[in-house]
């Protein structure tokens, strides 16, 4: 199982839709005589326009049963209310489609005059059923692009989602204990990205999520859509490591870092840790960082894997075993 929306078939625009409807249809024409002929080019048409939107609407996963993590995702880039919309209308034209060949098939059995008649009056209404939901069919299009991309966040694994403000040294910890090898999927979304790293552990793959625009700034200054994004990451993570900068060379003051982890704490569920970075750059008084789990310094390779322990033994991830059925 990947992500959801990985595989996703191109959606086609409205005018490409019927120039390949009505173009078989004209080649199956020409295959025969008569009414036949006629007959011929309105199944084709309307076969390719029905078969085509439908097999858009059920490439697309069932909202109602994503994961969590997934829904609120993607609700938060398309808005799933309206992707399910314009999904409708589609469903909507196939079916018409169908109808209009129902309503001239019997039309088309007289007189070849009449025939031909009939099925052009035909095609121009299956025409405009088309271009009707030209809208819908770019709008789908676009969902499809803006969510091929997604991280492939695997719900079911344990995840380590890593907060604090931009340059305390959130992606160099990733970095630091992820493996080089696992390439990292990002996900351009408003100024957000969204990477993920993996660390295996007794035969147990651990998920490091980093939300640069997400996790990295205050409640107040997220709009609707990194809201939502936040509470998405609330399904999947299992534990949350802060990262605070005690230095201050991030260029943000330590009170207000400690404030945004605070917020955190207020909100996830999961275990929520504090640990202080570039300790190797820091010359104050330690005494006054004892409200953290730990401290480290990434530059100097100090503490880093005990951070990562730290996460993996606060997750306490019990594998699901499959079940013996020899017992
Ligand atoms: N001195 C020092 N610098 C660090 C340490 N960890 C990260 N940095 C530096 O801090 C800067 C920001 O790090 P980065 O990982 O990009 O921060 P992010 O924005 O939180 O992902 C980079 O220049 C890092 O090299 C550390 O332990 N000590
Ligand atoms: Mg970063």
């Amino acid at each position: 199982m990947s992500q959801p929306f990985e595989n996703l078939p191109t959606t086609p625009r409205s005018e490409e839709l019927i120039d390949k409807a009505f173009s078989r249809a004209a080649r199956a024409g020409r295959a025969k005589d008569g009414t036949d002929a006629q007959q011929s080019m309105l199944l084709t048409a309307a076969n390719i326009i029905s078969d085509n939107l439908q097999n858009v609407v059920t490439a697309w996963p069932d909202f109602d049963r994503l994961d969590p993590f997934y829904y609120g995702l993607a609700d938060a880039i398309v808005d799933a209310d309206e992707l399910r919309q314009h999904l409708n209308e589609l469903s909507w034209a196939s079916q018409k489609a169908t109808d209009i060949r129902y309503e001239y098939e019997p039309r088309l059995q007289g007189d070849r005059e009449t025939a031909i008649k009939f099925r052009k009056q035909a095609f121009a209404r299956i025409a405009d059923v088309v271009e009707e939901i030209e809208d819908d069919l770019l709008a789908v299009a676009d969902a499809r692009e803006k969510l091929r991309d997604l991280p492939d966040i695997r719900p079911d694994q344990p995840t380590i989602v890593v907060a604090g403000y931009p340059n305390v040294g959130k992606s160099s910890f990733v970095n630091a204990v992820t493996r080089a090898s696992n390439a990292e999927a990002s996900y351009p979304f408003t100024t957000t990205q969204i990477h993920v790293g993996h660390v295996e552990q007794n035969h147990i793959r651990y998920q490091l999520v980093d939300t640069p625009g997400l996790l990295d700034r205050p409640p107040e200054d997220r709009n609707d859509s990194e809201s939502q994004a936040v509470s998405a990451l609330e399904h999947a993570a299992d534990a949350v490591l802060v990262v605070l900068d005690p230095t201050g060379e991030c260029g943000y003051p330590l009170d207000v870092q400690r404030a945004l982890r605070d917020d955190i704490e207020q909100r996830f569920d999961v275990p929520v840790l504090t640990v202080y970075n570039k300790m190797d750059r820091f010359d104050g008084d330690r005494e006054g960082l004892s409200d953290a789990s730990g401290w480290m310094s990434i530059v100097d390779g100090e503490h880093v894997e005990e951070v990562l322990e730290m996460m993996i033994d606060a997750i306490d991830y019990e594998p699901e075993l499959p079940i013996d059925e020899n017992r």
